[in-house]
């Protein structure tokens, strides 16, 4: 996937509710599981994949932090 359609993806989903530049919880849950529902598979819950995401901490996922779900993809 490239940084473009990554943004595309984003925009869609973080424009959903509250601050369309920023993904709450729901909105990165509903990205998850519609595009890259693999993810989940496993040990890794949403609630780990949010902390991880959101390295500020302040409860919403920016595109700049949502761009280290790319390394996640392509491990
Ligand atoms: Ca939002
Ligand atoms: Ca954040």
């Amino acid at each position: 996937m490239s940084s473009k359609e990554l943004k595309s993806l984003f925009e869609k989903y973080a424009a959903k509710e509250g601050d369309p530049n920023q993904l709450s919880k729901e909105e990165l849950r509903l990205l998850i599981q519609n595009e890259f529902p693999t993810l989940l598979k496993g040990p890794n819950t949403l609630e780990d994949l949010f902390k991880e995401l959101d390295k500020n901490g302040d409860g919403e996922v920016s595109f700049e932090e949502f761009q280290e779900l790319l390394k996640k993809i392509s491990q």
